[in-house]
């Protein structure tokens, strides 16, 4: 093995005291200067993994909303979506070891594509994963810069055989999804929208879809990678949903909507400013928004029986899990925390919506949903479910979907935060450097471990009545503890937040 990337390996391994990377909810992710040794890893097993099947892999390079400086690998398999826990594991295992192993392979060779986005680390860990997939003997295809969910969808297609020869035609991705919209919009959209692409990727491939779509859609582009060294500094979904802020450059009109990104366009927020007002539409209202749609179209054809459920996560608010429930009737179910595990509980249902706060989400369906939706004549319906993108959540083409139904539906931006009313919440997060002795049950609404940490947190909470709730998780990104809290009265979700944090203070270690 190279003696520098060893090197490298062994100043990660000294960095996390000697605990190892994990393939965690969104890959491997680390400060990029100690990703090489993963790279070439992750190029190993992959290209091993591509010789076992006559379909092709991906391996996407990208932190996302993180910081400049760190970097990743997310495993994009055949179809898109995620890795199963099994092969998470096998790459874990794969990784921690050093030498080269050879394992047996079905074929003599494989097929993965490679994606990265705009990152200055990104390009130099590209080309050691395509090192690493040649070493296992398979061919690795650098597709250049592209999103996440454009890195997944251009493996899932080729392998559908939607398209060949995707090494030269990245912009299949936008020609798919622009004819779809364009066969669903019949006549122009009005107003602006406003899309702030985070400095990153999505900024860049948006500009294919503003062309594409003028004649229907008006798309202003802001922070549009012109300043690649800006990545997610003062801008994208992350920053203006977490803080609260608006991004740079933001134009002002009071008839605009607007749309952040985050860094690799998985992630999308929409909002608008209003007396002085940042109002943001977060995940929730997404998943309302394509279910609502989706409900009632499916109600046009009562002996259409398909199962439709939304997935959410413990920080979704009550009240949109409550709305969803009560009045639209459609089942609604908690996965923990990360896209891999809403997505793999959405396959549950014919039709899965899953949706985290955070804007990271997709409408999903089972093969046989299509040809059931032509067999009833819901059209429109189908044109619809084809727009989503079935490989994984898109910021981009989430946005088609929005506008579709926004103007479908005659909702403007201010009726669709008006459809209900949110509890107050207040989410805060602790450093502490004890973060693993945290457990909480699956759905992630309960702290379970340790017993008498728990019960500080029941006593707190038995001064409130039902109505009120807080969840307690530790970060699968930072060394922090996540706190939510949430009930009906904004100054007692405070106290509460305030009493868990002191509480918590004296607990954990800081
Ligand atoms: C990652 C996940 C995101 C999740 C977040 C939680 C993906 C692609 N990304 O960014 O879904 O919301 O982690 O972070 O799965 P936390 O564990 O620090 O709260
Ligand atoms: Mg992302």
């Amino acid at each position: 093995m190279d003696p520098q990337l060893r090197d490298e390996h062994r100043q990660l391994l000294e960095k996390n005291q000697k605990q190892l990377l994990t393939y965690g909810t969104s890959g491997f992710r680390e400060e990029s200067k100690y990703l090489k040794f993963v790279g070439w890893r992750v190029g190993i097993f992959i290209g091993q993994m591509s010789k076992n099947t006559t379909l092709k892999l991906g391996v996407m390079i990208t932190a996302s909303h993180n910081k400049i400086i760190d970097n990743g690998f997310k495993i994009v398999p055949p179809k898109g979506g995620m890795l199963s826990i099994e092969e998470e594991q096998n790459i874990e295992i794969f990784y921690k070891s050093e030498e080269i192993v050879q394992s047996e392979t079905q074929y003599d060779t494989g097929i993965v594509y490679v994606g990265r986005d705009t990152r200055p680390s990104s390009e130099s860990l590209c080309q050691i994963v395509l090192d690493g997939i040649k070493e296992a003997g398979a061919i690795g295809i650098n597709l250049g810069i592209v999103t996440t969910p454009q890195c997944a969808f251009l493996v899932y297609a080729t392998n559908l055989g939607l398209v060949n020869q995707i090494e030269s035609n990245q912009q299949f991705f936008v020609e798919y999804f622009c004819n779809i919209f364009l066969q669903l919009i019949k006549n122009p959209i009005k107003g602006t929208l406003v899309i702030d692409g985070a400095e990153g990727v999505g900024g860049i491939w948006i500009k294919y879809f503003q062309e594409k779509l003028a004649n229907v859609l008006t798309i202003q582009r802001i922070n549009y990678g012109d300043e690649p060294h800006l990545l997610n500094d003062g801008c994208g979904s992350e920053f203006v949903q977490k803080e609260k802020k608006l991004p740079k450059n933001f134009v002002y009109d009071p008839t605009y909507r607007y749309a952040s990104l985050d860094g690799d366009a998985d992630r999308l927020v929409y909002y608008y400013f209003e007396q002085n007002k940042l109002q943001i539409i977060e995940g929730d209202r997404f998943a309302i928004l394509f279910a609502m749609y989706i409900k009632q179209q499916l109600q046009k054809k009562p002996d259409l029986k398909l199962s439709i459920g939304i997935i959410q996560t413990a920080y979704a608010n009550s009240a949109s899990t409550k709305y969803i429930t009560e009045n639209l009737g459609i089942y609604a179910k908690y996965a923990p925390t990360g896209v891999k595990y809403l997505h793999r509980v959405a396959h549950e249902f014919d039709i899965g919506i899953y949706f985290e706060a955070n804007g990271h989400g997709a409408v999903i369906y089972k093969d046989h949903v299509l040809s059931q939706l032509k067999e009833f004549e819901l059209f429109e319906l189908e044109l619809f479910l084809k727009l989503s993108n079935q490989a994984v959540g898109d910021a981009i083409i989430n946005i088609l979907m929005t506008e579709f139904l926004l103007n479908k539906l005659e909702i403007t931006i201010q009726d669709w935060l008006l459809i209900y009313q949110d509890y107050p919440a207040l989410s805060t997060k602790l450093y502490v450097k004890n973060k693993q002795i945290i457990k909480t049950n699956y759905e992630e609404t309960t702290l379970i471990e340790p017993i008498d940490l728990k019960q500080k947190v029941d006593e707190i909470m038995s001064k409130y009545d039902k109505s009120y709730r807080t969840c307690i998780r530790p970060s699968g990104t930072e060394n922090v503890v996540r706190i939510h809290s949430e009930g009906p009265q904004v100054e007692i979700v405070k106290e509460i937040d305030f009493r868990i944090n002191e509480m918590l203070k004296s607990y954990m270690e800081i």
